[in-house]
């Protein structure tokens, strides 16, 4: 697409269902979400490499302020890399825990017992760290703006998790605070920030969830 040129457009046809078949697979699709939880006891069984890749191709289908895609997904296999990262985490962890947090962020932490230990980092076997690109670097490396870039890494990491639960695998939304430690290892371009970093695998055979609860609809939802 050049400057001032426009796309061209195509008729677009949602998939034509009856409305049974519409609730029917809202409900579906649902019960399948309710499912996904957090998971912070990985196996170490490897997860095939075309299955991590359709992951992603899928978060790369979010919408996006302009259809500018300002994202990047890293996929960390590599067991020095992977030991690399969870050192640094922990670091920043142990100060977050010990320094950052204030007293009511570690009172509503306490009951799902994390701490700054992350073995998951070295366990799991895939880390995906995913980066938003506040701007493009052009192939003169003149700088060329994005929008809505929050939003737009968030709602592909919204997509990403979902695909990740679907394929019947596990993730856990890490957030190491700062993470700019992502850039630095993994050596990413200028113009990249660290926004989330998940591990990703199959939970291992004694892993637990905590018993919370999600809030009823009506807490969430007013219809006017
Ligand atoms: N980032 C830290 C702390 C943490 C923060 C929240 I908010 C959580 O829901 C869970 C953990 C950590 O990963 O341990």
């Amino acid at each position: 697409l050049k400057n001032s040129d426009t796309y061209t457009f195509t008729p677009y046809h949602s998939q034509k269902r009856s409305q049974e078949s519409m609730m029917e697979a809202s409900r579906l699709f649902y019960q399948l979400m309710n499912k996904r939880r957090s998971v912070r006891q990985f196996s170490s069984d490897q997860i095939p490499d075309e299955v991590i890749e359709n992951i992603i191709r899928t978060a790369g289908t979010a919408p996006s302020g302009a259809n500018k895609q300002p994202w990047t997904f890293c996929v960390v296999r590599d067991v020095a890399i992977k030991k690399q990262i969870r050192e640094a985490a922990e670091l920043e962890e142990e100060r977050n825990y010990a320094e950052r947090m204030n007293d009511e962020w570690l009172k509503d932490l306490k009951p799902l017992g994390t701490d700054a230990q992350k073995e998951f980092l070295e366990i799991a076997p895939v880390l995906i760290v995913v980066f938003k690109k506040p701007y493009d670097l052009d192939a003169n490396g003149a700088k060329q703006q994005n929008y809505y870039v929050n939003e737009s890494v968030g709602i592909a990491c919204g997509i990403l998790i979902s695909a990740i639960h679907h394929a019947g695998l596990v993730t856990l939304t890490h957030t190491p605070s700062p993470m700019n430690f992502l850039e630095k290892i993994l050596n990413r371009p200028t113009n990249e920030r660290a926004y989330l970093l998940l591990p990703v695998g199959y939970p291992s055979d004694t892993a637990t969830v905590p018993n919370i609860q999600r809030k009823e609809l009506h807490h969430f939802c007013f219809p006017y």
